[in-house]
């Protein structure tokens, strides 16, 4: 029997949409497992990818794990992931129409918790209460799904294995928010007998997990897993209020799976070559002018899942340190670094000052990080198209030392490069 393994770990180091779904299916082509650990159908990962015909395709994954491009790579959906069931199955018939079938190798863990739709009107409700102090999410349902986690009200994928329970507890549910939020529109009734068609259609998918990871590991099949949003997204070390509702951390990945922290192989930061935010809250680098405009358009900016616009900025250090020290990246995938080519200078935030003194970590309190200010060090730009480069040696000088000096600066080696969305426009740097 083959020596057990660890799982390799790919996740956002920034705000997310670092481009971590192109990543994972150019590692899911030597992988037998992809796992999604942690979020929902809020993240959204694009994948561009050329058919036999050399026909562009590009998927959009939202719950299902990216991993799943390859026929041979099975999926699972951990227990630490909230499922809105109509779009998983949404999702998966997009899939099959698109000729990819996941039948018999897709697997969502029987502990993970469901989104409903009343989920989806109160993320809208509370965003509303919120006014212009609204997070902007996604409204996809995850924070309130969560909520009822932690509360300890929610109800697991097994749940909706026991009709009777199920009914009696999801009318309490949604009375539960008609006395918090007011009487809405909502077909109760309809839901209980629409979950009964959705939890037959679901049932092949559901086990336990858990067994399957563990057994993955034990027997040395390569373990792949996908993280979903990113480190300043995280509820614990992002920049909270302003986050998502899950562990998108490292510790995301054995909370979500049920993984020791032993089975944790090497972990993987995904690095975009500047900064974006999608939605509300702080944003230090931010550039609200030409080059900001520069960078959204020609990074294509736009929200996967909703299709807003992304705020962008200048790449920041201090985020990236931040986030270094919390997830301990093993080795980085700098994504996006094309979008960069007609720049003639760049700017690198390195510290936060506050009255000319540094300050040691990125602040917790708002406020704090609100007075301070940003100091830069800029850098030549390299105004020629690198997306046909295929070495780090073929880049041109001053594109190199943008590299260099980010991979001197925060100490980890930068192993992957990515000057395109196509999967062939990724160079591996030795
Ligand atoms: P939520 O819906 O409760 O998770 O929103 C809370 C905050 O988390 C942000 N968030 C995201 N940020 C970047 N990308 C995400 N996925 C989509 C994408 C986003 C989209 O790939 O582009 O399409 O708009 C994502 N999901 C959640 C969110 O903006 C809030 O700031
Ligand atoms: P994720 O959430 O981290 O998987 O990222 P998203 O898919 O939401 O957003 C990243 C976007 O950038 C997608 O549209 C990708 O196709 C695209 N992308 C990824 N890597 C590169 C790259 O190196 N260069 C360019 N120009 N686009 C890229
Ligand atoms: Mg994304």
């Amino acid at each position: 029997m083959a020596a057990p393994s660890t799982a390799t770990i790919v996740l956002g180091s920034q705000w997310g949409d670092e481009g971590k779904g192109k990543l994972v299916d150019i590692l899911a082509q030597e992988t037998d497992v992809c796992c999604r650990c942690a979020g929902g159908n809020n993240a959204g990962h694009t994948i561009v990818i050329k058919d036999a015909s050399g026909q562009k395709v590009m998927y959009d994954f939202h719950l299902l794990p990216s991993g799943l491009i390859n026929p041979n790579c099975v999926g699972i959906i951990g227990s630490g992931v909230v499922i809105h069931v109509p779009s998983f199955f949404a999702e998966l018939d997009k899939l099959q129409e698109k000729g990819l079938d996941c039948t018999g190798r897709l697997f969502i863990s029987d502990r993970a918790h469901v989104v409903f739709d009343f989920h989806q009107i109160v993320d809208g409700l509370k965003e509303v209460e919120l006014g212009g102090k609204s997070i902007g999410t996604t409204k996809k349902g995850i924070g309130p799904a969560y909520s009822s986690k932690a509360s300890r009200s929610g109800m697991r994928i097994h749940h909706l294995f026991n009709e009777e329970a199920f009914a009696t507890k999801f009318r309490q549910l949604v009375e539960g928010r008609f006395k918090r939020y007011g009487h809405f529109e909502y077909d109760t009734e309809g839901e209980i007998e629409r979950y009964k068609t959705l939890a037959a259609r679901l049932k092949p998918y559901v086990t336990d997990t858990l067994l399957l990871v563990n057994d993955a590991l034990a027997s040395g099949k390569r373990v792949l897993v996908e993280g979903a949003n990113a480190l300043m997204l995280d509820l614990d070390f992002g920049t909270y209020p302003y986050v998502t509702s899950s562990s998108t951390a490292i510790g995301g990945v054995c909370t979500g799976l049920g993984i020791a922290p032993r089975r944790i192989g090497k972990v993987i930061g995904v690095v975009k070559a500047y900064t974006t935010r999608v939605g509300g809250g702080p944003f230090p680098t931010e550039l609200l002018d030409d080059v900001g405009n520069h960078l959204q358009e020609v990074g294509a900016e736009f929200g996967t899942t909703t299709g807003r616009r992304r705020r962008c900025g200048w790449l920041d250090l201090v985020v990236l340190r931040h986030s270094m020290l919390i997830n301990g990246y093993d080795v980085l995938n700098l994504t996006k670094l094309d979008v960069l080519d007609a720049l003639p200078e760049l700017k690198v935030g390195v510290s936060y000052e506050i009255d000319g003194k540094a300050l040691d970590g990125f602040p917790a309190d708002l406020e704090v990080l609100a007075k301070a200010t940003v100091r830069y060090t800029t850098l030549p730009g390299w105004q020629t198209p690198i997306t046909g480069c295929k070495s780090f040696e073929e880049l041109p000088s001053n594109c190199q030392d943008y590299v260099r000096f980010i991979e001197k600066e925060l100490g980890v080696p930068i192993e992957w490069i990515g000057t395109g969305p196509g999967r062939d426009a990724m160079l591996h740097k030795s």
